[in-house]
């Protein structure tokens, strides 16, 4: 019996549609601009997002790496909230390559506000390092996948732009949020100066990321992804399935997010667990402190009955939804957390 694998919407595999489309595709040499299905992809995105221009980056975090780049001067700081994947899971790449400090600030549901980011931008003196940019994160993978309103991005990226400040998404989840929001994508990010988005989580790509933005902004953003080693050749395999991922993908999306609703319900009538934040998308994050258990042993005891999920602190486990679990898996899942958290 396979495993039923929730320990992230990254681990789908490719569809047999994907796969099709990888094995034709048409190919040429990326790093001189001659890959038509890479061409094809970026056209698409930049189209799907309202932007003049688009790039494919091999991952998130080099996506989000060379907007943070792009947007900043070494010394410089960026605002992010304590519990953003950029400040948590990508090293100190914003550090040792952009040369920037974050400054981060904790917010209770992951999404920062206007208020929240006002009082943590440095007055312009000498002495001082000066904020360039603030990033955030929609949907918030750390914060349950919580979802950041249309209303309070453009409030930060208005007042944001007042103040000379740019502002980029990480937008890994910009489908699910949109999904859970009911807006085009284009309409949700309209307002940001960089966009970077995956197309291999919940779209369900083997390998993948995206940013759009400006053709000047990916003009610079180019001959930067070279230089941390990005630069790809015949990728059109990978952009092949990359746009299978953009135009057909998002339109199951929902399914995975009442999946995850449904388990969130479950979940939260089991003695000893309790929902962390409001599930939203598809992601879930429960507290286990009170089952007993630590999530080390939570983790093991899910895989001796044939589930994976990780914790993501000694008392928190996080479980995602994706194309790869079905409801009646996500059902048996939740019989098998059940019997674990009953048998106590
Ligand atoms: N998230 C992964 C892990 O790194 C935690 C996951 O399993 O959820 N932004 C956000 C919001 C992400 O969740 C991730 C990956 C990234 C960026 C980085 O994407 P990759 O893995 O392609 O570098």
């Amino acid at each position: 019996m396979p495993f039923i694998d929730l320990r992230s919407d990254t681990v789908t595999k490719p569809t047999s549609a994907m796969r099709r489309a990888m094995a034709e595709a048409e190919v040429g040499d990326d790093v001189y601009i001659e890959d038509p299905t890479v061409e094809k992809l970026q056209r698409r995105a930049a189209e799907i997002f309202g932007r003049e221009a688009a790039l494919f980056v091999p991952t998130g975090s080099m996506g989000n790496l060379i907007s943070v780049k792009l947007h900043t001067q070494p010394g410089q700081e960026v605002i992010i909230d304590a519990r953003g994947h950029i400040l948590n899971y990508e090293l100190s790449s914003i550090s040792l390559v952009a040369g920037v400090m974050p400054r981060s600030i904790p917010t209770e549901n992951g999404l920062l506000t206007w208020k929240d980011i006002e009082s943590a931008i440095r007055p312009p003196i000498y002495y001082c390092a000066q904020t360039s940019l603030i990033c955030l994160e929609n949907t918030h993978n750390m914060a349950g996948g919580a979802v950041m309103p249309k209303e309070q991005m453009y409030e930060i990226c208005e007042k944001a732009r007042e103040r000379n400040i740019r502002v980029h998404l990480d937008g890994a989840r910009i489908f699910n949020a949109a999904v859970a929001l009911g807006e085009s994508v284009a309409e949700l990010t309209k307002p940001f100066d960089s966009v970077m988005f995956c197309l291999s989580k919940g779209l369900g790509a083997p390998i993948g990321s995206m940013i759009v933005g400006t053709k000047e902004f990916i003009e610079r953003a180019r001959p930067l992804r070279k230089t941390l080693g990005g630069g790809m050749r015949q990728v059109g395999v990978l952009a092949a399935a990359g746009l299978i991922a953009l135009e057909e993908m998002p339109a199951r999306l929902a399914e995975d997010h009442d999946n995850a609703k449904l388990m969130a319900q479950q979940l939260a009538e089991m003695p000893g667990i309790s929902i962390v934040g409001r599930v939203q998308s598809n992601i879930i994050i429960f507290d286990i402190s009170k089952t007993g258990l630590n999530t080390k042993d939570f983790s093991e005891k899910l895989k001796s009955h044939g589930v994976l999920a990780n914790g993501i602190s000694p008392t928190e486990m996080r479980m995602l939804t994706h194309f790869d679990v079905s409801r009646s898996d996500c059902e048996n899942a939740m019989e098998i957390v059940r019997e674990i958290v009953t048998k106590r």
